[in-house]
């Protein structure tokens, strides 16, 4: 039984300690689901999580303001009871985080349908030649009338293939690197937008290269000012950060919560939890998970009690949570022995689940990169 004690520290309110319960409910009810094509898997789940309310939270109001707190529970109590549910939560908020933020009226009826599990979105930021350096940014978005034609390539596009609607970066020239970028909004059916590569990846959900050849997209699709693409999404990914360490945080406890089991199993020679190398194993587990669920609710209760940036906190929760969920995994896996290794147990299958977590939405070493700018600025 995974700890809630976690549930009694002050960042929380009890409309936190409500939700963590009914969800508590629900994924009981409805989970996990079958995985085994990832794309069906992942419609079921977005529009069961749409009609039972939960990807309103995936989305701000007028105001533009997320609920950083409720997006991290729901992906820690989601990640715990099936990663996949947690994927398709969070692409949700994701993909649609630049409308939440900056979004006008007309682009937020996107943001309606992606909140009732409707419509499925996708974030395309990523390029073959731009990962971790965004500046470096090589889709151009050139001007077409009153409107824009996008060309260029998007790859490890998460819900590539089945998203209904992207927010895209490309490069509209108002200066050169990260000042010459801007964001759009770009439905999956317009025409010169095609899928060109379908990734499968150790723990498989949708994913895939895309192409814009020519793409034309209104005005209005402009998602906050021109050159303020790279701020935009700058700012979605410190509002997203802590909660990919939240869903790390998720598959850590299950694993902590399966090490312990396996540690108090009764065996011929003794439970392995009798051992005290085994228990100051357990000791550090539990020790990491903690510290991890602090750096993480730290970021989000700053975020939503007004803090104007959270880059270093953001920062912080997302790179020790991550590291230290793949620390607990690794010693679950290594408590289960030969078990551990088993296709189809729990522990070998969160051992694949968590190492992209590492790497996406800013791999463990730009998040160093951003708390040393902030120490040192
Ligand atoms: N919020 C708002 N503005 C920000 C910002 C943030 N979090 N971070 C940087 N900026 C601003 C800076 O203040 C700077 O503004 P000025 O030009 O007005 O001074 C501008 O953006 C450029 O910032 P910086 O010089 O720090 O940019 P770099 O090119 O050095 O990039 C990193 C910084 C590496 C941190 C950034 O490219 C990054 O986060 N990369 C990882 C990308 C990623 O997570 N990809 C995941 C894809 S899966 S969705």
């Amino acid at each position: 039984m995974a700890d809630k004690g976690f549930l009694d520290w002050p960042f929380f309110e009890p409309r936190h300690r409500d939700l963590a319960g009914r969800l508590e409910d629900w994924c009981a009810a409805h989970l996990p689901v079958d995985h085994r094509d990832v794309d069906d898997a992942c419609r079921e789940l977005v529009a069961a999580l749409g009609r039972d309310g939960w990807l309103v939270h995936t989305g701000a109001d007028a105001g533009g303001r997320l609920d950083i707190r409720t997006l991290c529970l729901i992906r820690e109590i989601l990640a715990r009871h099936d990663g996949f549910a947690d994927f398709a939560f969070a692409m949700q908020g994701l993909g649609m985080g630049a409308v939440s933020l900056f979004g006008t009226a007309g682009q937020r009826q996107w943001l309606d349908r992606t909140r009732a599990g409707t419509a499925i979105a996708g974030f395309a930021l990523t390029e073959p030649g731009a990962g971790s350096d965004v500046a470096a940014t090589a889709t151009v978005a050139e001007r077409d009338g009153d409107g824009w034609r996008l060309s260029g390539e998007k790859t490890y596009i998460s819900n590539g293939g089945i998203a209904d609607i992207y927010v895209v970066i490309a490069r509209t020239g108002e200066a050169p690197g990260a000042r010459g970028l801007s964001a759009f909004l770009m439905p999956a059916d317009t025409p010169g937008l095609s899928v060109v590569e379908r990734i499968d990846v150790m723990a498989p959900h949708p994913l895939a290269r895309l192409r814009m050849e020519g793409v034309a997209l209104p005005g209005a699709a402009l998602v906050g000012g021109t050159g303020e693409g790279f701020k935009v999404a700058m700012a979605v990914l410190d509002h997203f950060r802590p909660t990919v360490g939240a869903a790390a945080l998720g598959f850590a406890r299950r694993a902590f919560d399966a090490a312990v089991t396996r540690a108090k199993a009764p065996r011929p020679s003794g439970a392995l939890a009798d051992y005290q190398m085994v228990q100051g194993h357990l000791a550090d587990m539990a020790l990491t998970i903690d510290a991890a669920a602090l750096l993480i609710y730290r970021a989000a209760w700053a975020k939503d009690r007004g803090a104007a940036r959270i880059s270093r906190e953001a920062a912080m929760a997302k790179l020790y949570a991550t590291e230290a969920a793949q620390d607990v995994i690794d010693m679950a896996v290594q408590l289960h022995g030969g078990d551990g290794v088993r296709a189809g147990v729990a522990v070998e299958g969160l051992y694949r689940e968590i190492r992209a977590l590492r790497i996406y939405e800013g791999a463990s070493d730009v998040q160093r990169l951003v708390i040393a700018r902030s120490v040192l600025s």
